[in-house]
């Protein structure tokens, strides 16, 4: 009698239905997280791949080496130069909803624990398929807000390593979100709908067969990740804006040190000091900026730079890691300008190398259409005086739209059109 064999030895501890008392538990209290998630995660990926896509991943394995990303990298486009705070919307959005989402998450996970515990483990091969399905999307999501918020809070634990294992990962994940997401959505909006209705709930495993006495409603304890959410929300939000916002979010770091007041009073990431800049190779009379082309190298001093016809543009640095500024007024030489000195009149890529020598971000690649802009600066200035050692004296790059990765500081070398 093999078959009743599970039915006839009773189930203990966590493995019995007996064990899970919360009167909480139900379809329609997971159905209601589950429904935020779909939206929420689906925004999350598509704002992910995004930012992916901004980083330049495919010129010439510069900017990133996330090795077989190929396949991939199917949808990698030139990432554009308008509007100019893009970057800025779209990597806030990602960062700022993975944070709020992180009490829903839990939430969600906590309303469907018990399923993790029915015996026998598999009951059939379709039932083996969705376990496991559900181990890569329990899995996933744990490892995708894991990394993600190492990556925001302690500052790149992974330097280098952090793009392909949020980057696979994410893919694994919303491989599984998907699968599950078709099997259980349209129970999820059936229980929505009988909710809305006032009818009954349905019979359902998460149900507590003997529920224990209720200690909040589940309007409550939905309140109650509600409020989480928020003030995860007002703790963080602060980080896409300067001033006095910035002061509200006190739960993320942003960026590195307070930068003071003043032109250069606004956010840094990495310092002079940290980079390891020393003022004896960024005076006058030392830093000389090698410029290559098809008409040779050329180098210029800083004299001859500010010689050069000098433009302005108002544009904000926006970090991978979700903090933004707003709007700087940058001054110096256009790109595009530079590219034509040295042979390049037609837009071309360009592969910029800085002064420092150590660290993930001595170096970048831009695509053509942003030198092509003219708003694409090596900026020499900001908000009308030269630029501070911290945000990357003698001259750094800025471009629009482009994440704050790619705005090289202390420039040493452009490389124009060999990618
Ligand atoms: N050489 C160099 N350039 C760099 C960096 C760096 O560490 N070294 N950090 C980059 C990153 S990740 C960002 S967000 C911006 C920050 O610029 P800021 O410090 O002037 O705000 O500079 C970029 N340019
Ligand atoms: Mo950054």
């Amino acid at each position: 009698m093999t078959r009743s064999f599970h039915l006839t030895v009773p189930a203990r501890g966590p493995f019995s239905p007996d064990f899970w008392r919360s009167p909480l538990r139900g379809p329609r209290f997971t159905a209601v997280l589950g429904v935020v998630l779909l939206a929420g995660i689906t925004i999350l990926f598509v704002t992910g791949l995004l930012s992916y896509a901004a980083y330049n991943p495919d010129l010439a394995r510069v900017n990133d080496k996330t090795p077989g990303k190929g396949i991939l990298g199917f949808y990698l486009f030139s990432w554009p130069t308008d509007p100019h705070w893009l970057y800025r919307l779209t990597q806030g959005v990602h960062v700022t909803l993975g944070l709020v989402l992180v009490p829903v998450l839990l939430a969600k996970l906590w309303s469907v624990v018990p399923r993790l515990f029915t015996l026998p483990p598999a009951r059939s091969l379709t039932h083996a398929l969705e376990r496991i399905s559900l181990l890569l999307l329990v899995g996933g999501a744990l490892f995708e807000f894991t990394t993600g918020i190492l990556n925001i809070q302690l500052d790149y634990v992974f330097p280098g390593s952090f793009y392909p294992l949020h980057f696979y990962g994410a893919w694994v994940f919303f491989g599984a979100f998907v699968a599950h997401a078709v099997l259980k959505a349209p129970v999820a909006f059936r229980n929505l709908r009988t909710m809305r209705d006032g009818g009954d709930e349905e019979a359902d495993e998460l149900v507590a067969p003997r529920p224990g006495p209720p200690t909040v409603s589940r309007r409550g304890a939905l309140g109650l990740v509600g409020g989480g959410s928020l003030l995860l929300f007002a703790t963080s939000a602060g980080r896409s804006f300067d001033g006095p916002l910035r002061e509200t979010a006190v739960l993320t770091p942003h960026g590195g040190p307070e930068p003071g007041g003043g032109p250069g009073g606004f956010q840094i990431n990495k310092t002079a000091a940290y980079a390891g800049i020393r003022a004896a190779e960024t005076n006058e009379e030392a830093w000389r900026l090698a410029v290559t082309g098809p008409t040779g190298t050329v180098r210029l001093g800083r004299a001859e730079l500010l010689a050069m016809p000098l433009h302005s543009a108002a544009l904000p640095i926006a970090c991978v890691e979700g903090w933004s500024t707003s709007d700087q007024w940058w001054r110096g030489v256009r790109l595009r300008d530079l590219a034509a000195l040295v042979g390049h009149e037609e837009p071309v890529d360009v592969f910029v190398e800085s002064l420092q020598r150590r660290g993930a971000f001595r170096r970048g690649a831009l695509r053509a259409n942003q030198v092509a802009d003219p708003r694409s600066l090596l900026a020499l200035f900001v908000n009308g005086e030269e630029l501070t050692p911290d945000h990357g004296y003698p001259a750094r790059i800025i471009v629009p739209a482009a994440p704050g990765v790619l705005n090289t500081k202390w420039v040493a070398r452009l490389t124009f059109g060999e990618l």
